[in-house]
């Protein structure tokens, strides 16, 4: 007898703000996925997954799949595993970490993870319960977007935007460090109607990328320099008395003092740091404020540099001088993840720590955090903002005696590469990885854990790109003896001796508990079994969805032109200028962090690869194929400069490290930059290394974020090197 195909939905889980759903085909008769599929009804996948997710099957079951618990054999990161069953590996890890603990104290635990995948559950679900309970040292995952985030939030309360189909209504598209393209690509088709009604697509970015391509101008910017153009844009506004004074008078507050602020800052001015044209800048100003409305999507190119809060902070404010937010698609799109209100207390279970307050450690500093030396343990604390103090060495706590990785590859995606491997061949460190794949990061584990896809577990997710809700179900048995994350932490907890109810809850219950427990009005009529039913579900909110249209969740209700929080935290409470690090230390700014003064210098800037995620998809044949090789983007000026050629393999060097890249000689930058695509694994290119090599551990002015693309290097060719590589 033979039965028909299953069809089973579920959710991208990726670190990608489309959050796409898919409906998976099964062959009933041998229980494999046959098929992947966006879902035609989900309005904003409309039937369409990414070239990278199309090939998902492929990725599930690909030979290179961990399959089975591993244990270390040879020394440190020389990724020599022997196979071991689940019953040892959760003894032997429960053992060490015990002996850890009752020595060192269980601070001396560290989590290490981030968005591998984004679900509630396979995220920081059953992996929270576990170092609550533990007591483990907190970790601040603020690898991504926790500069931008702050600065947008001081001035609007939450980072919220309009809605990507509210973009088909926008008469002017400003899209501002972001290529839509590849790391948003389900946004493009709304632009796309907008841009049929007339409204022009403009990007502002130092690269010419695929996006700025199909747009209809192409704005470049020196890195970093955002926040001088939103300055200079409002001193247009302001001056040219091109604002909605009805909007400002009901809706912000500090009109007057931003007006006095804004005068310091003309175009000319601007010009000078940002490298647009002054008049472009004032034209840029009119047209923006003329638009009825202007929509904004400004992302977090622009918030890796050591200014970056700042500048996101500065765009923010623009949509309401003109009012903007008080029609259907205006305003400024950083990320939908605001109007979520989900409490997650119940899931994580918070209540397991008790009394306990354990230190949080900064997961950009790992390299620090990793170190024995007490001075170094103590900068890698989180103290994000100028009124917070990094403890005396003496109060850093204990060394990091195990390191626990899920859903992240710190050791080709964190900065300051060498600091962190050195940090991870500690002979005396436990570390414990889960992963789908032999990372960069799992060649130091102690322990690999295999663990399962997203076709293999339960999750909900929650996007940050729109706003739907959705359910995934699994639609095929773990692939080999792989557990999900919330499995392997329910029997490490076991292990421990745990016995607490939250260890003994199965996937489903949870979940289900998690959705019950919300109270927010946006979560009215979400229920579990509609979950079940449909798979996503939209968010109560009213359609359209104008967040800021009447007002803002701030103290006072208003829009933070001045904010009187920032001046409390320690910032200045006005829109300011800050420079990146690159250009302090090259205009010889007084008080400049960076000691670099050399003119040779260029500023590296190392956004998404088309073909990978981050590194996931960055060790398959089929992806590295078509991102071809670790490449450097350089001006045909720099590169006359140096003597490069396309195709010259070439060293970047600076205080942090070198590495070797190939060149690819493009006016597709600017001038003065350098663009490398990423994230590249380390130990599968040339020289054994990745970018993360060249960036240090400097965090950005707010959020304690890293500084990715404000990185000064030398450049040249290997072939001109003098001493040894
Ligand atoms: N295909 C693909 N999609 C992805 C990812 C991926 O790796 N690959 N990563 C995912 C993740 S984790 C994230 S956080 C998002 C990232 O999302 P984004 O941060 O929006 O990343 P990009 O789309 O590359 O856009 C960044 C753009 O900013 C530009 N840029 C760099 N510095 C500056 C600057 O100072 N000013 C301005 N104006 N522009 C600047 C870069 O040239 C680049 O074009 O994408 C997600 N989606
Ligand atoms: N130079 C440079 N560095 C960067 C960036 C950049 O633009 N330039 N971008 C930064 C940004 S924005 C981010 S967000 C970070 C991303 O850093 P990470 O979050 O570390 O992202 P990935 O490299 O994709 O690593 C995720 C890992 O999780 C694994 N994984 C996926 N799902 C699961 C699961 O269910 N269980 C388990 N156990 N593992 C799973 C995947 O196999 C993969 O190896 O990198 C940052 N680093
Ligand atoms: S990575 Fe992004 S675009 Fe691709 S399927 Fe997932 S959510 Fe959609
Ligand atoms: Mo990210």
């Amino acid at each position: 007898m033979t039965s028909s195909p299953t069809l089973i939905t579920g959710v991208c889980p990726h670190d990608c703000p489309d959050t796409c759903a898919w409906q998976i085909t099964v062959d009933p008769a041998t229980g494999r996925a046959i098929r992947i599929q966006g879902r035609p009804d989900h309005p904003i996948t409309r039937g369409r997954l990414c070239g990278k997710v199309d090939r998902y099957l492929e990725r599930t079951y690909h030979p290179d799949r961990l399959t089975t618990p591993l244990k270390r054999v040879g020394p440190k990161g020389a990724g020599r595993f022997q196979p071991i069953g689940w019953e040892q590996a959760i003894r032997e890890i429960s053992e060490r970490l015990g002996e850890i603990v009752a020595r060192y104290g269980s601070e001396a635990v560290m989590p290490f993870s981030y968005a591998g995948t984004m679900g509630v559950l396979q995220g920081e679900g059953m992996a929270a319960r576990f170092f609550n309970r533990l007591g483990a040292t907190r970790l601040a995952r603020t690898i991504c977007a926790q500069a931008g985030f702050e600065g947008f939030q001081y001035v609007t309360g939450r980072v919220i935007g309009p809605a990507p189909g509210d973009f088909a209504h926008a008469q002017l598209i400003l899209i501002w460090g972001n290529n839509t393209l590849t790391s948003n690509m389900h946004l493009w088709p709304f632009i796309l109607q907008a841009r049929k009604r007339g409204a022009p697509v403009i990007v502002i970015d130092p690269a010419r990328t695929r996006t700025a391509r199909a747009a209809d101008e192409w704005i470049p910017i020196r890195p970093g320099t955002d926040g001088a153009l939103a300055l200079a844009m409002m001193h247009v506004i302001v001056a040219e008395d091109l604002v909605d004074r009805d909007y400002v008078r009901l809706y912000t507050t500090g009109f007057e003092a931003l007006q006095a602020r804004v005068q310091a800052f003309p175009p000319a001015w601007a010009e000078e740091m940002t490298g647009v044209p002054a008049e472009r800048i004032v034209r840029l100003a009119r047209e923006y404020a003329a638009a009825r409305p202007a929509v904004i999507r400004v992302n977090y190119g622009l918030q890796r540099h050591a200014a970056g809060g700042m500048a996101m902070r500065n765009i923010a404010t623009l949509p309401a001088l003109v009012g903007h937010w008080r029609y259907r698609g205006g305003g400024v799109m950083l990320s939908a993840s605001g109007a979520f209100h989900l409490d997650k207390s119940a899931l994580k279970r918070t209540g397991l720590l008790g009394e306990r307050q354990p230190r949080t450690l900064n997961m950009i500093r790992l390299g620090d955090a990793l170190s024995l030396d007490p001075e170094r343990r103590a900068r890698a604390h989180y103290a994000p903002r100028p009124v917070d103090r990094k403890p005396a060495p003496e109060d850093a706590g204990p060394p990091v005696m195990a390191l626990m990785v899920y859903n992240s590859n710190p050791a080709a995606v964190a900065p300051d590469q060498n600091a962190v491997r050195a940090g991870l061949a500690r002979e005396d460190l436990l570390t414990v990885v889960l992963e789908h794949f032999q990372t960069d990061t799992a060649d130091y584990a102690d322990y690999v854990l295999p663990a399962t896809t997203q076709l293999e577990h339960w999750d909900i997710l929650k996007p940050y790109g729109h706003l739907y809700l959705a359910l995934n179900r699994p639609a095929i048995a773990p692939v080999g003896e792989s557990l999900s994350n919330s499995e392997i932490f329910r029997r490490l907890a076991r292990g421990m001796g745990f016995d607490d109810d939250a260890f003994g809850q199965d996937d489903v219950s949870i979940l289900r508990e998690f959705i019950e427990a919300q109270t927010h009005p946006t979560m009215a009529g979400i229920t579990w079994e509609r979950l079940l039913a449909e798979g996503f579900v939209r968010l109560t909110l009213p359609e359209p969805f104008l967040p800021f249209a009447e007002g803002f969740p701030t103290d006072d209700g208003k829009c933070q032109l001045y904010s009187q929080r920032m001046a409390d935290d320690g910032y200045d409470p006005l829109p300011a200028w800050t420079p990146p690090n690159w250009l302090s230390s090259q205009s010889q700014i007084p008080n400049s962090k960076s000691k670099i003064q050399n003119p040779n210098f260029l500023t590296l800037i190392s956004p998404p690869a088309h073909n990978f995620l981050n590194t996931t998809f960055a060790n398959l044949a089929r992806f590295r194929r078509r991102e071809g090789e670790p490449l450097v983007w350089i001006h045909p000026e720099d590169a006359r400069a140096r003597d490069i050629s396309e195709g010259d393999a070439v060293i970047l060097e600076n205080e942090n490290g070198r590495v070797q890249l190939t060149a690819r000689v493009t006016e597709d930058v600017m001038p003065g930059v350098l663009l490398a695509p990423t994230i590249w694994w380390a130990k599968l290119s040339s020289d054994g290394r990745n970018v993360n090599w060249l960036v240090s551990q400097d965090e950005t002015d707010m959020g304690g974020s890293p500084t990715f693309y404000d990185v000064q290097v030398t450049v040249q060719k290997t072939s001109t090197l003098s001493g040894p590589s």
